[in-house]
């Protein structure tokens, strides 16, 4: 598509693509995907996989912070646990969570802070996705707030942390080492909060989370927990790397800087939150020649962030009318 002003990407170059770019390598329970980054992982879903509203967990993108993390988990040992600021602890088995609790489940997407990164000018540093570190599908799990409640969370509690099984190599107590993420205990999205079990009707694959991960409907992916197994409640903000270094963004409406502002240190940060609108073409792609004066089908996906979609309107005239 065209616009008025000058294209907002400079091109012709590799990266101007719909994906990120690499090759295609399947890891156990996945179809082939592209890999960005061998370790930690970061393999992004082809664009052929977003012509339909759900992405197929054997689709879904891979995305780990840390590069030690399980492939494979007994769950006769394995336990979710509640600890921190609580009435009674809490230690839960898979057979728990599927037997003990109603079972909820909520259509979300999953996009990870970082998605179609290559974009930016001047280039951030990371892996350089397209746009298929995203996806959506049916979770379906036990509400955090039925976990919570059983644990009793006692007053003077400010966050509720999350930390799965993965590790890194770095310092102990230091980012490298663990990936924590917490929200706070205020926030209204906890009410949504799953802790899911099955996505698209079936068990996770390993790579996406198994047994457990957390959902965090129209938050960004870094706090869906994989492998969640720790539950903490906080009487203290969560100062760790990955919330008051990591996953900062602009304290602003529009959550937008410049790199000079950030030069001059005038930018005040807040934690990522819930996902901004978005909207994609997906065919046709950039390698299509369409004759002109000929009907041509358009297909896309679009995305609210929080809330549903309730309307979706698209341009045929370089954004004239719509
Ligand atoms: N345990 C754990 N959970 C995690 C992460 C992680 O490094 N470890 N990374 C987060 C980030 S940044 C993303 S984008 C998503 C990726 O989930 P996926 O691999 O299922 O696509 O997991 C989130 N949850
Ligand atoms: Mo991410």
């Amino acid at each position: 598509m065209t616009t008025g002003t000058a294209p907002i990407f400079s091109g012709p170059g590799p990266l101007d693509g719909w994906n990120g770019l690499g090759p295609l390598i399947a890891l156990p329970q996945k179809v082939p995907l592209i890999r960005l980054v061998d370790r930690p992982p970061l393999y992004e879903t082809p664009r052929a996989y977003f012509q339909s509203p759900f992405t197929p967990a054997a689709a879904f993108f891979v995305r780990s912070n840390l590069s030690l993390f399980p492939t494979n988990i007994d769950l006769k040992t394995w336990r979710l646990k509640i600890e921190g600021n609580v009435g009674t602890p809490q230690s839960f088995s898979l057979a728990q969570l599927t037997q003990d609790f109603e079972a909820v489940s909520v259509n979300a997407v999953m996009q990870c802070t970082g998605n179609s990164r290559s974009r930016f000018q001047p280039r951030r540093p990371g892996g350089q996705w397209g746009n298929g570190a995203m996806g959506c599908a049916t979770w379906t799990g036990v509400r955090l707030r039925d976990l919570l409640g059983k644990a009793g969370v006692k007053s003077g509690s400010v966050q509720v942390q999350f930390q799965g099984l993965d590790k890194g190599a770095g310092a102990p107590g230091s980012g490298g080492a663990d990936y924590k993420k917490s929200l706070n205990v205020n926030d209204p999205v906890l009410d949504e909060c799953i802790v899911a079990y099955a996505m698209n009707g079936q068990p996770l694959p390993m790579v996406n989370g198994f047994p457990v991960r957390l959902v965090v409907p129209g938050y960004f992916a870094t706090y869906w927990m994989k492998t969640l197994s720790f539950i903490r409640v906080l009487t203290k903000p969560d100062d760790n790397f990955w919330m008051a270094t990591a996953y900062l963004q602009p304290d602003n409406l529009r959550g937008t800087t410049t790199p000079q502002a950030v030069k001059a240190k005038t930018v005040k940060f807040r934690p990522v939150g819930s996902m901004p609108v978005r909207s994609f073409i997906v065919t046709p792609d950039e390698t299509v020649k369409a004759p002109a004066g000929l009907p041509l089908n358009v297909q896309g996906l679009a995305m609210s962030g929080r809330g549903a979609v309730t309307k979706v309107e698209v341009s045929t005239d370089g954004v004239v009318g719509w």
